[in-house]
């Protein structure tokens, strides 16, 4: 099979691209474009390039980056195409992204089908559009549209992309078809080539605010900002002095570690759904959806399944309980409404009954399955699964929201251990992307691939995790927010390891993080951990003063932050400074000082060191779901390619080094994992575990 497939319609000749999944335009693709183009040349007086299946081209092969280039490159098969002595028509349908784009701006005429998207998505893989989309954008659309389209990667619908001089034509039919179409017209009225190069350059604007916004808003990212001072080049330099600024700046975004991080995020997050047990299971019907308890997380559950087509019966424990609940979900539907996420068609399906609230369990007896997420209490989690076993039918699903518990426990109170999994959402749940699929000793396979169904109607990211304290994130989670709270404990304050840490690109600082989710959480966990704790184990208690205080958090308008009048952006306090000085004293530590390194260090290195642990114990199946968990569900830059693939680029040996270092004050907590000590003994890394090698 040719990757690019060649036929004369007429006088035209039509180039078919065809590189299932995506068309991404491989070596072959690009190979076939230039020797079809060529032939064209001699045998036809007009070319059309489409794509085959359910996309024109999605760009560049992701896979080969890293890799040595081979020839033919993308940028010169652009240059070719646009240099055709014919009149050159690309017709557009489901993406055209990326390189995929700058085909379509290599050639004259571009017509599109009216649900295709265009865009030049490269800064999410750490990179910025490298052949020529720098240079041929602004000539269409003008430089703020082009500098919005290629710094925020998005996608753009055919209609904005008409407006913006990207297209010629949106019409109705197949890619095929309008493109013969619009060829013949072109050939008619007797239009030839119309290079976008030949255009007049676009029009300068402030580059360097453009840069400096870019910057502050990366939050360490550098692709945005740095593309910008490649359409800057088109507005400044001729046509191929453009092009060769826009290489040379493509060249170190493709050479950064950033790009191996964002690549290695792209794949980790389309690998994680992929379970090689679950290739041949059949996920049960999913069609109504029953939620038990309509607090913060109950609520943002239902809301996300009404949002995604399902029916709720959300159960709450009395009449006014149900009536708060139904306020909170139509609440958060009206935003949804307001920002465009929900039609107003479906809102009035979710009215009429989509949607509905009891107290009486008996109102669950036809769901397919049901989310607990009462409170995180063990008994009474316990004593919902037994009601549930009764009054639903044997198909249904049981599944709990707990953040902690015993799912195995749980599941023990059922007739139904098979059928009881853990759907562990994240706050907002309506919003956040991550869902960890925490699986029992007993749950069946279909069970599991139910819930990774759920998670794609939900347009979520779900990851499997094994039962333990916390599973995948929650466990790691406790374990480096021990070690920033032993930093405080020993010197550092918490607003400069918020600082340290938003600096190392978190979305927030882990103070900031605890007074978002209540202090009453961590209070609580530690109060139940309290009697099992190993006695070696340092707990800092100054959060304890906090809670006492009545401090927990945003809700309560102070915590380790003060929200004064309901703001969102805590003020730091000086009073929480004295009480932690004061807590020092009492355990008899003279503080000392922490550098920003030192803080960032520390964090990440108690970081990987328990994900080493929960690989090593099976509760994550390979690194990469540590990664995709702590990036979707924990702030973790995506740019660094999540904590695995940040250890890899550090160096095992050096973060070993690290963390022995610090093992000499505090070896029960630094004690390194022991799969971290095999893998550098044997020389390997966590990618080696992502791809199947024992160690
Ligand atoms: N290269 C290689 N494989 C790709 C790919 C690509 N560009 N895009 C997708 N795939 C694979 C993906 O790994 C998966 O494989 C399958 O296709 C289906 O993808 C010079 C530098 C197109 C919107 O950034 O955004 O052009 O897991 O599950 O939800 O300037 O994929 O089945 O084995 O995501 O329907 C710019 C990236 C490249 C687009 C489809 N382009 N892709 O979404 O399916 S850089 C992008 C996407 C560039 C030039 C440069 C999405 C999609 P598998 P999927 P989907
Ligand atoms: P919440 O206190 O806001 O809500 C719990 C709700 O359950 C209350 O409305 C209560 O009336 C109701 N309820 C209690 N017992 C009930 C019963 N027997 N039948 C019906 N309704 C009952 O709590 P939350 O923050 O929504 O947490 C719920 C669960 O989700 C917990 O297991 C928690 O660990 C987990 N979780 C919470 C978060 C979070 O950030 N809040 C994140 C992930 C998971």
């Amino acid at each position: 099979m040719t990757a690019v497939e060649y036929e004369l319609a007429g006088d035209i000749a039509v180039l078919t691209i065809k590189n299932p999944p995506v068309n991404a335009a491989s070596q072959a693709v690009r190979a076939g474009l230039v020797t079809q183009i060529e032939r064209a040349e001699r045998e036809a007086k007009a070319v059309l390039i489409v794509g085959d299946g359910h996309t024109f081209i999605a760009g560049a092969d992701i896979s080969e980056f890293g890799k040595p280039p081979q020839d033919p490159w993308l940028p010169g098969v652009c240059s070719r195409i646009e240099d055709c002595s014919l009149p050159v028509v690309a017709a557009l349908h489901g993406t055209a992204l990326g390189g995929g784009l700058e085909v379509a701006l290599g050639a004259h005429y571009r017509v599109a089908i009216g649900s295709a998207k265009v865009g030049l998505p490269e800064v999410h893989l750490g990179i910025m559009p490298g052949a020529g989309g720098t240079q041929r954008l602004p000539r269409l659309t003008g430089t703020e549209t082009a500098l919005d389209m290629i710094t925020t990667g998005r996608h753009v619908s055919a209609a904005e992309a008409l407006e913006f001089g990207i297209l010629d034509k949106i019409s109705d039919g197949t890619p095929r078809d309008i493109g013969l179409a619009y060829a013949e017209q072109v050939l008619k009225e007797g239009n030839g080539p119309r290079p976008t190069r030949d255009m007049p350059a676009p029009e300068p604007v402030d580059f360097d605010a453009w840069h400096q916004k870019l910057i502050t808003a990366g939050k360490g990212q550098i692709a945005p900002a740095t593309a910008v001072r490649a359409v800057q080049a088109a507005c400044d330099l001729p046509f191929d002095d453009g092009l060769a600024k826009e290489r040379e700046l493509f060249s170190d975004l493709m050479n950064s570690p950033q790009r191996e991080g964002l690549i290695h995020a792209f794949f980790a997050e389309r690998a994680v759904s992929k379970l090689p047990e679950l290739q041949d299971v059949v996920p049960r019907e999913l069609t109504r959806i029953g939620v038990v308890g309509g607090g913060t997380m109950g609520a943002g559950i239902a809301g996300a399944a009404l949002l995604a087509g399902l029916s709720v019966t959300l159960i709450e424990r009395d009449r006014a309980a149900a009536e708060k609940a139904e306020k909170t979900v139509n609440a958060l539907l009206d935003g949804a409404e307001k920002r465009g996420k929900l039609s107003q068609a479906r809102r009035k399906d979710i009215t009429a009954g989509a949607f509905s609230t009891a107290t009486d369990y008996a109102a669950l007896s036809d769901a397919d399955l049901v989310i607990e997420a009462v409170f995180e209490d063990i008994a009474v989690k316990k004593e919902v699964f037994a009601k549930l076993d009764q009054v639903c039918k044997d198909s249904a699903i049981l599944a709990t929201n707990t953040s902690y518990l015993d799912i195995n426990e749980i599941a023990a109170a059922t007739s139904r251990p098979q059928s009881v999994i853990g759907l562990h959402f994240f706050s907002p749940a309506h919003i956040m992307k991550l869902l960890e699929i925490v699986v029992a000793d007993k749950t069946a396979p279909d069970v599991v691939a139910t819930g990774f169904a759920l998670a794609k109607r939900l347009r979520k990211t779900a990851v499997r995790a094994g039962v333990c304290d916390g599973f995948i994130g929650n466990r790691i989670l406790a374990h480096y927010r021990m070690a920033v709270d032993n930093m405080v404990l020993d010197g550092a304050s918490p607003y400069d390891v918020d600082k340290a840490l938003v600096k190392f690109g978190m979305a927030m600082g882990p103070f900031a993080v605890s007074d978002l989710a209540g202090l009453d959480i961590g209070w609580a966990t530690r109060k139940r951990k309290a009697a099992t704790r190993d006695p070696r184990e340092r707990v800092p208690t100054y959060a304890d003063r906090l809670c006492e205080m009545g401090r927990f958090g945003q809700k309560t308008g102070r915590g380790f932050y003060l929200y004064p009048d309901g703001a969102r952006k805590g003020v730091e306090d000086p009073e929480v400074l004295d009480l932690i000085a004061a807590e020092r004293a009492a355990a008899g530590v003279t503080p000392r000082a922490f550098s920003e390194t030192d803080i960032q260090t520390r964090f990440i290195c108690a970081m990987i060191n328990e994900a080493a642990r929960v690989v090593e114990d099976g509760i994550a199946q390979r690194p990469l779901d540590v990664d995709v968990t702590l990036i979707a569900g924990y702030g973790f830059p995506r740019w660094r390619g999540g904590p695995m693939k940040y250890a890899d680029m550090t160096g095992l040996e050096t973060i070993l080094a690290h963390l022995r270092n610090f093992a000499t004050e505090d070896p029960f907590f630094w004690q390194p994992a022991p799969l971290l000590e095999r893998l550098v003994e044997k020389g390997r890394t966590f990618e080696d575990l992502n791809q199947g090698m024992d160690v």
